[in-house]
């Protein structure tokens, strides 16, 4: 079970529909592969979608903090020792994304080697998830349009939308088609990603209070210290916490600070290990989780729906899962698909997926 080498792959894939949001945009998926070998021949893999608008970090210099730093110390190491090597990677600080592939691809090459499927490794709850679509910036028409393609075509009915721009009646008037368009039998959510002061933030939420919101999620900066706690003070939904509260700590500075009454995991930013411990905490705080989106492709994807069916309050809410509808092609020897709204994990050992080693080829940047 010892790891032998440990390769960082960076690749480019673009986008049929690129995403946009408050704080970014995304035209084209430049993530890195991240592969783990092991003396026994078995390839554990995960995905690092780098998102230097949220955590600073790129595709060059994930690569780098993996080479540089963290394979070191992984070869040689055991992937029974997933503690030990996420406590040396803790000893470098930020970097979540890169930290976070290697350790879900540890993960995987130990499932693979018991011969034991994520979910089960990891809890057992169920197979399967709930899915929600993400709806990036677009004309309230065009957002409706996009909707109803998912609900019409995969039976997607949670759809998280994206707002925070200004004036913020750009985004209120969508929420409002979306509603008026799809009925009351979809559930919908907002998502600002910071995009709004507490104050356009009160003032959308109340415009928008008669159209049965799910959750609000990062509409203002978490540094809005007090401005943020009096705006989750009014708030009848509940406020999730995304990219403000990326490690357990933040999860829990965050809650007790007034900032957030809910939690956004995502595991291409905290992984299996620390997902694991922010799932615990957030159960022991009695707090609602979202499985949520890193703006992920499949091998992203089927790791969240891993961890997410893994355990009953991670499965109860649907789960960030269909980003990657939007790309034009994706690794994976066979594409994952959406049917009856819900994504399957795979029965296979670990996560239960391929890579295509034509695809990686083809769309790989470094050769
Ligand atoms: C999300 O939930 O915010 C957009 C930025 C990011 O870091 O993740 C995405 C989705
Ligand atoms: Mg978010």
């Amino acid at each position: 079970m010892k790891i032998t080498q440990v390769e960082a792959i960076p690749y480019a894939i673009p986008y049929t529909k690129p995403l946009r949001f408050a704080s970014g945009e995304v035209t084209a998926a430049e993530h890195v592969l991240v592969r783990v070998h092991t003396d026994e021949g078995v390839v554990g893999i995960a995905d690092a979608p780098p998102r230097p608008f949220t955590y600073g970090e790129t595709q060059a210099g994930v690569i780098n903090v993996i080479e540089d730093l963290f394979a070191p110390h992984l070869i040689g190491s055991s992937v029974l020792e997933r503690e030990v090597i996420a406590g040396h990677m803790g000893r470098t600080v930020g970097n979540p994304v890169a930290k976070s592939a290697i350790d879900m691809a540890v993960w995987d090459a130990l499932a693979r080697t018991l011969g034991v499927p994520m979910t089960d490794l990891l809890g057992g709850w169920t197979d399967r998830m709930r899915v929600s679509h993400m709806l990036g910036f677009d004309e309230p028409a065009a957002m409706v349009a996009e909707a109803e393609r998912m609900r019409d075509s995969y039976g997607i009915a949670t759809f998280k939308v994206k707002v925070g721009r200004k004036p913020f009646h750009l985004d209120t008037a969508v929420v409002r088609a979306l509603r008026e368009g799809l009925g009351d039998d979809v559930e919908l959510y907002v998502d600002g990603n910071r995009g709004w002061s507490p104050a356009e933030s009160a003032r959308a939420m109340h415009e928008m209070g008669d159209l049965g919101l799910l959750f609000a999620e990062e509409l203002c900066p978490a540094d809005d210290v007090l401005g943020r706690r009096w705006l989750v003070q009014q708030c009848d939904v509940p406020f999730i916490a995304d990219e403000s509260a990326v490690t357990p700590a933040d999860v829990t500075r965050e809650i007790l600070g007034g900032a957030a009454t809910a939690v956004s995991i995502k595991t291409s930013r905290t992984g299996f290990t620390y997902s694991r411990r922010v799932h615990h905490l957030a159960e022991g705080l009695g707090i609602e989780v979202v499985m949520g989106n890193q703006i992920d492709g499949q091998l992203g994807s089927i790791c969240t729906v891993a961890f997410g069916a893994a355990y009953r309050s991670t499965s109860q809410r649907a789960g960030e899962l269909s980003n990657f509808l939007d790309m034009s092609d994706d690794l994976l020897t066979e594409p994952l698909e959406i049917h009856d709204g819900h994504l399957a994990v795979r029965p296979g050992p670990g996560l239960g997926v391929e890579i295509d080693e034509d695809k990686l080829a083809h769309y790989r940047t470094d050769r």
